[in-house]
């Protein structure tokens, strides 16, 4: 009982969304306490999935214990570690990369608290250390990228197509999951090569850094950026502007996630292709702690739907993104 007060003070003095309830939806728990371990903010996808996510535990009366690693697995180790210490009902975290995390699991299996992976995995050999996963399907992402690509080339009656990848952060799920999905769809057609993919861990700068040494090396014998987050196409682009290229017409730009900022750039022309990957996962969070603080059983991977927006469609249509 002490326990469970301090958790709640503590909640208090950590975040701006503790759930005040005044709830008549049946849906709402406001005695369930939830510690979240997000990644970091290093992107405009990453804030959005914040907001929602603090926005949400306000709408379900959910008490949410937060904590920003700023992208370093030994702060999410030690958040869950203080989540197990609190007693927290359910502990979710969305892991900066795969592996690493059997022995913090191990902990709070022990304590008897169920994990929520939010949107990445781990790699684990393992099982029943996390009871699911509320995230996108990133090899889909990268498939849906191939596609556009395809049907680009098509469309443009292209023979040769030599391909740049700048990949986010090494080891983590979108990176192995959208690669895996771009290079098995581009696998079997012969136009295609990829002449280097590296890792711009989902920064703008590292964007810039990557596109600027892909410049250097293949200048105007580059026809593709493949590049795994917006931030690091946004960092690109005034590099492939500053080397005397047009961006959109004498390279094809293919990005992921979906943000405002770049769907404003696809309207001016300079991105040719975003396939979508939404932050908004809050809902499904929330819904999901509940039914585990319940002892319901939960669906084991959960994908929202996603879209591609591209040249091939009328851009102007595009509604405002909200993150
Ligand atoms: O694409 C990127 C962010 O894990 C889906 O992480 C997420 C990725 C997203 O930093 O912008």
């Amino acid at each position: 009982m002490i326990r469970k007060i301090l958790c709640i003070l503590c909640i208090i003095m950590m975040t701006v969304s503790t759930g005040c309830s005044k709830g008549e939806d049946e849906t709402r728990d406001p005695g369930l306490v939830l510690g979240f371990s997000q990644i970091g903010s290093e992107s405009a996808w990453r804030i959005g999935n914040t907001k929602d996510i603090r926005d949400q535990a306000e709408n379900y009366g959910v008490g949410l214990m937060f904590e920003n690693a700023n992208q370093k697995q030994e702060n999410q180790i030690a958040a869950i570690r203080r989540f197990i210490a609190y007693k927290v009902d359910v502990i979710a975290f969305s892991p900066v990369v795969e592996e690493g995390w059997d022995n913090v699991l191990e902990e709070a299996r022990e304590a008897g608290i169920p994990v929520i992976l939010v949107d990445r995995n781990i790699n684990t050999e393992k099982s029943g250390l996390t009871t699911c996963l509320i995230g996108a399907d990133f090899y889909r992402e990268g498939v849906m990228a191939a596609e556009y690509l395809i049907r680009k080339a098509d469309a443009l009656g292209m023979d040769q197509i030599n391909i740049v990848e700048i990949t986010g952060t090494e080891n983590s799920t979108p990176m192995r999951r959208r690669k895996a999905g771009f290079q098995d769809t581009i696998r079997d057609d012969p136009r295609m090569t990829v002449l280097e993919s590296i890792d711009g861990d989902f920064l703008k700068s590292r964007g810039a850094e990557c596109m600027r040494y892909f410049l250097e090396k293949y200048g105007d014998t580059i026809d593709v950026v493949f590049s795994h987050n917006d931030e690091m196409t946004i960092g690109a682009l005034p590099e492939i502007e500053k080397a005397g290229f047009a961006p959109g017409k004498d390279m094809i730009i293919i990005s992921i996630d979906g943000g405002q900022e770049a769907i404003d750039v696809l309207k001016e022309g300079k991105i040719n292709c975003v396939v979508e990957c939404t932050p908004k996962l809050g809902k499904e969070l929330m819904e999901t702690a509940i039914k585990l603080k319940n002892g319901e059983s939960v669906q084991e991977e959960i994908h929202p739907d996603e879209a591609v927006f591209s040249d091939e469609m009328d851009v102007a249509s595009i509604a405002p993104r909200g993150y």
